[in-house]
């Protein structure tokens, strides 16, 4: 059988130029005539937010230059992309549980800041670079649709950030290994930032954008393999980052497992894209389907804001299909 091409998914976007980064993950917009800023206030906005919400769905991540996006508009696209893709009513922006809430910014929007915070919480220095590959909020019992991260502030070189694809990880397992995965669930554990917080005294957000995120304890159970209501597709859903063990197994077959899974993700770099970042870009990215993880290669200041809206309960629909199916691209088996 001849492997179909990749196809498309550009929708009314495909006005503007644009480049797949790499064949199964990752799709810039490099000319900062497009503007984000536009497009919110387009005539045909809505048609625009919702294209962009399928075209995220589908390549995983989205970059986007030099972009003169307000922390307010970012807020609008966060609010808007998930509300055009369908998502429950009750879902709104998350507040992380430690949002420090500044005359300057509201607790929906998440600093991320090479010194401290939410995207040093748990950071050991000698650590492998490979040990921060997560999804973001997974400890959440409604996790997170979209999140959108603009760069203000860079060191001279380094900090480039790392996606890869829950699809092609799902997609490159063998049918046995996936038929055994379908149906497990796991424990998803958030309680490091609960630890950060007593220990910084940070008090911890609660009504985290949804009326299902509350409280303090940062637990939630998930599937580990996961449909994609956008694209429809199944992806892989574990991360290092907080999925501490699949319930059905005996602790050891769970260590064992999860273990071949974070390796699976992190050393098939050909289903990662690496994204070196300038000043004002924007990434956004599916929540659901890919995992991402920072490069701590620099010295000195580097600092972005983040929004990461809720998106609907994660579910497995057995009658869903994988991406290289439904795309008909070449299978591995
Ligand atoms: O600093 C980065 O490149 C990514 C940090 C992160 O994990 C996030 O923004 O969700
Ligand atoms: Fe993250």
């Amino acid at each position: 059988m001849v492997a179909a091409p990749i196809p498309s998914f550009l929708g009314s976007l495909s006005t503007f130029p644009s480049y797949d980064e790499t064949p199964h993950i990752g799709t810039r917009f490099p000319d900062k005539s497009v503007q984000l800023s536009k497009i919110l206030k387009a005539h045909n906005s809505d048609e625009l937010i919702k294209d962009l919400a399928t075209l995220i769905s589908h390549r995983g991540v989205v970059f986007f230059s030099d972009q003169d996006l307000t922390v307010d508009e970012q807020r609008e696209l966060g609010t808007r992309l998930g509300e055009l893709s369908g998502k429950p009513k009750s879902s709104t922006l998350h507040k992380h549980p430690i949002s420090e809430e500044t005359p300057e910014l509201s607790g929906d929007i998440s600093v991320i800041d090479s010194s401290k915070g939410i995207a040093r919480q748990g950071y050991v220095l000698n650590r492998l670079a490979s040990s921060g590959w997560h999804a973001d909020i997974t400890f959440e019992p409604v996790p997170s649709d979209y999140a959108i991260l603009k760069i203000h502030t860079l060191p001279p070189t380094g900090g480039d950030t790392l996606w890869a694809s829950g699809y092609e990880a799902y997609d490159r397992l063998s049918p046995a290994f996936k038929k055994f995965l379908e149906g497990l669930t796991a424990v998803h554990d958030g309680n490091g930032f609960v630890r950060y917080a007593k220990a910084n005294g940070i008090k911890l957000q609660d009504n985290r954008g949804s009326p299902e995120n509350t409280g303090s304890d940062l637990i939630a159970i998930h599937p580990v393999i996961r449909t994609n209501p956008v694209t429809g597709f199944k992806t892989l859903f574990v991360n290092k980052g907080f999925t501490k063990r699949i319930r059905e197994l005996t602790p050891e077959e769970s260590d064992n497992v999860l273990n071949y899974l974070f390796h699976h993700i992190s050393e098939n770099h050909d289903l990662q894209v690496r994204y070196k970042w300038s000043l004002n870009d924007i990434a956004i990215w599916d929540n659901r389907s890919t995992y991402h993880t920072a490069t701590n290669d620099y010295e000195g200041a580097r600092q972005g804001n983040r929004v990461v809206s809720i998106g609907e309960k994660p579910f497995f629909d057995p009658q869903s299909h994988s991406r290289r199916e439904a795309l008909g691209l070449s299978t591995f088996f």
